[in-house]
């Protein structure tokens, strides 16, 4: 266990290099999951329900000979609603303050997304005006990561968008239903529940079957097949990311308990052996202390087989030279999940430009975020916080332009058009202008 995570010190000659190889993640692109994954797709697509009960019923080992119908793997709506009452009641009331909360924030996320319209002078109006989509898939893993929390990220903000019909699907291996999902898909309104996943369920919601109504949008976390068969499908679907592995990068400034630091680092660390977790920090000291504390505290840790491939694979404590350089080097590495463990954590942030969500100051941990805090625990990885956003509610909705061309409007425009149109060389553009004026 000694000395197992990696430890950099920016001033290394060779740092920026061996930070580079630490961040290289590529999600593996094997042929044989590509294979397979094609032919599940194209399958569902021509044989539809037939097609999907099968691979249902070998992948997930359905009992007593298999489900014989799709609407056998539906669960009713009452059914939701019994495993909302059977869950323990410590249980179902967290359940409900997370959901509360996230509704809260999504709410007002959804408020700023009105749209807009002006008017110019000669009465001439434009606008832009938002829409939910009408139909979503919600895509729950049902293997090792089956989280219920996940389940109220994505159905949440679709909800608050307006979205009319949520269609969540959760492959149950072997038969057996996670009641705290069910609880929480009763929780955040989710229309219909079907108990299918992996390729075969993607290609249902993007194609439709002949119970499953095609979706326009799919989104959550699923394995390889469900992130091969969600890149295939869009285009003809929408699709919110293809997820990699779970990251948590913390600056500190080293006035923040050594173990609650350790404890943030392990809390990425033991969803995956994928996972990766960072300390930046300008104390040498405090990094020895943090390392004490892992090793202190990982032996205690229930998953700790999984805590320490990850922290020996892809984690790392990195001495830097002051917290701007620590900012500098949050910026380039754009974590999923960034803590500003600091006294005056908010100086700090003013500095960060990417980060799919930053907790400032030594109580918020990430584990809060990921649960109740209200912002979405669905972000970006693997340095896509450079360009993208976390899910939203902007997510399930789309945008249309809204054009009203005043008479007046029309002889002006008209003018502008024409010219460029014959510029072009596009003459029933330039017609269609010219007949409008007078
Ligand atoms: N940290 C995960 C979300 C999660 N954590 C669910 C616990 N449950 C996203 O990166
Ligand atoms: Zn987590």
């Amino acid at each position: 266990m000694n000395a197992m995570i990696t430890k950099l010190d920016s001033s290394q000659a060779d740092f920026k290099q061996r930070l580079d190889t630490l961040l290289a993640f590529e999600a593996s692109t094997d042929d044989a999951i590509e294979n397979a994954v094609s032919g599940i797709l194209a399958d569902v697509k021509q044989r539809g329900d037939a097609a999907v009960l099968e691979y249902t019923n070998r992948f997930d080992r359905i009992p007593n000979g298999g489900a014989t119908s799709i609407a056998a793997l539906e669960i009713s709506q009452e059914e939701m609603q019994a495993a909302l009452a059977a869950i323990p009641d410590a249980q179902r009331k967290a359940l409900e303050v997370a959901a509360h909360r996230v509704r809260v924030f999504h709410e007002r996320q959804k408020q700023e997304l009105n749209g807009f319209t002006y008017t110019e002078p000669d009465g001439t109006v434009l606008g832009q005006r938002v829409t939910p989509l009408d139909r979503v898939g919600i895509y729950v893993p049902g293997g090792k990561a089956a989280y219920p929390s996940s389940v109220l990220m994505n159905a949440i903000p679709a909800h608050v968008a307006g979205v009319e019909e949520i269609i969540m699907v959760v492959p149950t291996p072997d038969g057996v239903k996670n009641q705290m999902v069910l609880a929480a898909a009763a929780i955040a309104g989710v229309t219909r529940v079907i108990t299918i996943g992996g390729a075969q369920a993607v290609a249902a919601l993007a194609h439709g079957t002949e119970t499953i109504q095609a979706v326009d949008k799919i989104v959550g976390p699923g394995n390889a097949y469900v992130a091969s068969a969600k890149r295939r499908v869009f285009g003809v679907v929408g699709i919110d990311m293809i997820a990699g592995p779970s990251e948590i990068l913390i600056v500190a400034d080293g006035t923040t308990d050594p173990d609650w630091v350790a404890m943030d680092l392990f809390s990425q660390a033991e969803h995956d052996e994928l996972a990766q977790a960072i300390l930046l920090c300008p104390d040498a000291d405090y990094i020895a202390k943090v390392e004490a504390s892992i090793e202190k505290l990982l032996p205690q840790m229930p998953r700790q087989e999984v805590i320490r491939t990850s922290l020996g694979d892809r984690g790392a404590l990195i001495k830097v030279r002051d917290m701007d350089e620590a900012c500098a080097i949050a910026n380039s590495i754009a974590a999923e999940h960034l803590e500003i463990s600091a006294v005056e954590p908010q100086q700090w942030a003013d500095k960060i430009r990417h980060a799919g969500a930053m907790f400032l100051g030594r109580f918020s941990s990430e584990s809060l975020g990921d649960y109740c805090c209200g912002p979405n625990h669905v972000l970006p990885t693997s340095r896509t916080a450079r360009f993208s956003s976390p899910l939203g509610v902007y997510d399930f909705q789309k945008r249309s332009s809204i054009i009203y061309v005043s008479e007046a409007g029309a002889q002006t425009l008209g003018k502008v058009a024409a010219e460029l149109a014959y510029g072009e060389g596009l003459q029933a553009h330039a017609r269609s202008a010219e007949l409008r004026i007078k």
